[in-house]
């Protein structure tokens, strides 16, 4: 039972168009960044994620920012770790928002990352968000395309009173849920 409803579920996203696109610097990055794609899904909003580095394969990341803007993808979100430029130079490619996802590893635990994904040059945004806040990437694209399509803002809307209802439940009520785990 649960197979067919599974596959009905990745049919519907197929069909969806891509909305977001996910650039990851590395193979290894990917158990924090697939966390990006399950929120935008959870969400409604069909993403894809492509492994390509500004560093090792520059052609790469051209190629699929050329084929992003043909198919009219809105939001853009870089991800790297340690010199983590990969964000600003697609935000130097392309006049699509894009969000920065710095990810932790390496000697500085992702301090590296952030900052230089987070300091770019006047002129040339990209918003970076907390290192491996891979919902926050998610949930920071979704209110950009909330702006344009009103069934996102509903799904951010019913993710937000979700929230809300973890809040509304007594001490004893969560504790009790806690222990059930
Ligand atoms: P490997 O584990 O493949 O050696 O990569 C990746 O995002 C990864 O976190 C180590 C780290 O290097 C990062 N990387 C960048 C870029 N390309 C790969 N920061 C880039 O273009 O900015």
């Amino acid at each position: 039972m649960k197979k067919t409803g599974d596959s009905k579920k990745s049919v519907q996203q197929a069909d969806k168009k891509i909305l977001v696109g996910i650039i990851t610097g590395s193979p290894n990055d990917l158990p924090t960044v697939v966390k990006v794609r399950d929120t935008l899904t959870e969400l409604g909003v069909a993403s894809e994620i492509v492994v390509a580095s500004a560093h090792r394969t520059p052609d790469k990341v051209m190629a699929y920012l050329d084929r992003a803007h043909r198919e009219n993808v809105q939001v853009l979100i870089g991800c790297a770790g340690v010199a983590a430029h990969l964000a600003g130079v697609i935000a130097g490619h392309t006049r699509l928002p894009v969000i920065g996802l710095p990810l932790s590893g390496g000697v500085m635990s992702g301090l590296d990352a952030l900052l230089s994904t987070v300091q770019m040059p006047p002129g040339v945004p990209v918003a970076t968000v907390a290192v491996d806040g891979a919902k926050n990437a998610a949930m920071l694209a979704a209110r950009i395309l909330a702006l344009k399509f009103p069934e996102i803002n509903d799904a951010l809307e019913t993710a937000a009173k979700k929230e809300r209802a973890r809040y509304d439940q007594t001490a004893d009520e969560a504790l009790a849920k806690l222990k059930a785990k």
